[in-house]
């Protein structure tokens, strides 16, 4: 049996080497136009959180961001956390909606998740001159991109799998090369390539400064909000999310916006050095797409895709737990019926 997967981001990384430590006989090949560092993960912090993901199923966003959120403690807990690029950090993740911010439905996924206070939103909120109406505190992980993804294709390659970059032009090529399975993580791709105009981008700018006192992550949930997030070497300043745009270029409205309200929330982020402004775009969907579709090819044949797209702001967030729905597919819908 081979597999193709589709995308070189953090949904098809994660997706190859989960397929290929679970079926180590089979043959997985990962297909992909871009790589790290020039994925749409390798600008982001890699936050835990799930963000955008329109009106995707709870239920499937907490599988999902819990698969994900236990594997990162224990790739932490074990020591491996300088190669994956892990750290845990304290969040307080805030709003200025007139309702507050009622419990996330992740609280209990996180560490230690509690309420902010009257009088601590007080203190907060004249210390950023802001006007928040709740939040929310508790330690997560934050996962880097630039740093998970050559670790786990590291993985990917000793185990045997196989890394291809090319641009895919039609699934059809895959029946022709005789895959039998094709998994689906184009991302923003899959518009053209699955033809799925439900998926659109949502333009992400951020700006890494060098600020090593900075440890903790604060992220505001309003529209207009902007956040801090550290990584190991650097912090990330954000952010915007402008649905629909397509411009890969840094936009200096959108530096000054960044930078403002990050000098605002935390002015010692003045003295720190711009490294590196960047943009993303992330794939956009009404729902997570994730699902087995028996397609047919134009000479009458069937062929299998899992569809694993449409991940939105939280694509690190929810990788692992989305690869780990993939392998179920395969183990219930595929290979019970087939002999390996
Ligand atoms: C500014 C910003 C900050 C973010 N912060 C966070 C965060 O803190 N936490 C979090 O969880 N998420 C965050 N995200 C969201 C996250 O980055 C995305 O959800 C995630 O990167 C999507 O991963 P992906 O693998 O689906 O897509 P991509 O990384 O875009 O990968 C798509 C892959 O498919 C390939 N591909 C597409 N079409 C074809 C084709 N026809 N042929 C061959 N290959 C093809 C591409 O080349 C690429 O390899 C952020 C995003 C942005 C922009
Ligand atoms: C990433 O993009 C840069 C600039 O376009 C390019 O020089 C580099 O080869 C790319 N890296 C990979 C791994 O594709
Ligand atoms: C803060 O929010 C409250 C309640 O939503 C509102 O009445 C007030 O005008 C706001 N203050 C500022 C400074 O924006
Ligand atoms: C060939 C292929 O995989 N196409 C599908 C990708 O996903 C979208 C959305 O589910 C389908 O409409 C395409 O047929």
């Amino acid at each position: 049996m081979k597999v193709a997967v589709v995308g070189a981001g953090v949904i098809g990384v994660t997706t190859a080497v989960m397929i290929k430590r679970t079926f180590p006989h089979l043959s997985v090949t990962i297909f992909g136009e871009v790589f790290t560092p020039n994925t749409t993960g390798d600008g982001s912090a890699g936050l835990w959180g799930p963000y955008i993901l329109g009106d995707t199923p709870s239920e499937d966003v907490l599988r999902w961001a819990g698969g994900t959120h236990r594997w990162l403690e224990e790739l932490w807990r074990s020591g491996l956390a300088p190669e994956a690029g892990i750290c845990l950090v304290p969040v307080y993740r805030v709003t200025s909606d007139s309702k507050g911010y009622p419990k996330p439905i992740w609280s209990s996924l996180v560490y230690g998740c509690h309420e902010l206070s009257p009088e601590l939103l007080k203190k907060i909120n004249i210390e950023q001159k802001s006007n928040y109406s709740g939040g929310w505190h508790f330690l997560t992980y934050t996962v880097e991109p630039t740093l998970l993804l050559p670790w786990l294709l590291k993985e990917f390659k000793t185990r045997g799998g196989i890394v291809i970059k090319r641009k895919i032009k039609s699934f059809e090529e895959f029946k022709m090369e005789g895959y039998d399975i094709i998994i689906n993580c184009s991302g923003l791709g899959a518009r053209i390539l699955a033809q799925d105009t439900e998926v659109h981008p949502i333009r992400g700018q951020v700006c890494r400064v060098d600020a090593s006192w900075q440890f903790e992550v604060h992220l505001s949930d309003d529209d207009n909000g902007n956040y801090i997030i550290p990584n190991m070497n650097s912090v990330v300043l954000g952010g915007t999310h402008q649905a629909g745009d397509y411009n890969l270029q840094v936009s200096q409205e959108d530096s000054n916006f960044i930078l403002k309200g990050c000098y605002r929330m935390s002015p010692a982020l003045q003295k720190s050095r711009i490294l590196k402004e960047w943009v993303g775009l992330r794939p956009g969907r009404m729902q997570v797409c994730l699902k087995l579709e028996i397609l047919r090819s134009k000479n009458g044949e069937n062929y299998l895709v899992i569809h694993n797209y449409g991940h939105g702001g939280s694509g690190v967030t929810l990788s692992w737990g989305c690869a780990q729905d993939v392998v179920k597919i395969l183990k219930k819908k595929i290979f019970a019926k087939s002999k390996l």
